[in-house]
């Protein structure tokens, strides 16, 4: 599933002249015993990304994920774009999260690097129609225009195309036109993106499923190796 958003992300990468970087084959593609979820995950880097990471979960009818996230080079303070989409066929539901995760929550630097996501919260307001709960905290790693859908079938056919490009494309029009960093250092950028790793290793949902699913040691290795690499640092 989520074929559609995986082929654009896929062409704009290669727009980008990333290079794919050959992954363990264990962390490439897993599957448990009986084969019901079967995880594969890309990785890229290019001249403006240290590190962009795509996870795509089949679980069948119980659960579909897209998961990506970029990470520019230390020598950018860009946000991260996070996107998170889960489809559980059972209930027929979707959760799909996507933001410019900022790395500081200064005004100024939101004003100027998440913003422009306002503009596709009102063009599709019929997406972005719920809040986030409480399993993170949102004035870490979010912006305040964190566009949040849950919803069903009708929002992935009606919407979620649309909205991935556009948010995709604004953001590497944003890395592309970025000439000079305003609010951080270089130093203070690899600070920034390892508390990200850090964080998020903790309170990703995703590492309780993982574990359920591939077994503990497994999951361990791919929230160390893959996921989260920063947060053994
Ligand atoms: C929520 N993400 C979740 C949940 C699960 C996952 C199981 C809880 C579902 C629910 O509340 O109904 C699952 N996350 C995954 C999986 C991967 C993953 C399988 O990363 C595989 C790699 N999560 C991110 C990123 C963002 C993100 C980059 O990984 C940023 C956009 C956001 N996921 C996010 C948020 C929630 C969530 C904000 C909670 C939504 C809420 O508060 O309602």
């Amino acid at each position: 599933m989520f074929d559609d958003l995986f082929d654009i992300l896929i062409t704009n990468l290669e727009k980008i002249n990333s290079e794919r970087v050959k992954l363990p084959n264990d962390l490439e593609e897993y599957k448990n015993e009986n084969s019901t979820y079967i995880i594969k995950n890309w990785l890229f880097k290019s001249s403006k990304f240290r590190k962009w990471r795509i996870t795509k979960l089949d679980g069948g009818e119980k659960i579909q994920v897209f998961n990506t996230v970029s990470y520019p080079t230390f020598n950018s303070e860009l946000p991260i774009l996070g996107v998170d989409i889960l489809w559980f066929g059972a209930s027929q539901k979707l959760l799909a999260v996507l933001d410019y995760q900022p790395l500081i929550q200064d005004k100024n630097y939101l004003e100027q690097y998440c913003k422009s996501i306002q503009l596709i919260k009102k063009k599709y307001c019929e997406f972005d129609n719920t809040k986030m709960k409480k399993v993170y905290d949102s004035n870490r790693y979010f912006s305040p225009w964190v566009i949040i859908c849950r919803g069903g079938s009708v929002h992935i056919d009606k919407y979620l195309l649309n909205v991935f490009d556009i948010f995709l494309s604004e953001y590497l029009k944003m890395v592309y036109y970025h000439s000079e960093n305003n609010f951080l250092n270089k130093e203070q950028i690899e600070k920034k993106q390892i508390e990200y790793d850090l964080y998020s290793s903790q309170k990703d949902p995703a590492g309780k499923l993982f574990k359920s699913f591939f077994g503990e040691e497994w999951a361990k290795k791919f929230i160390k190796n893959y996921l989260f690499t920063l947060s053994s640092s």
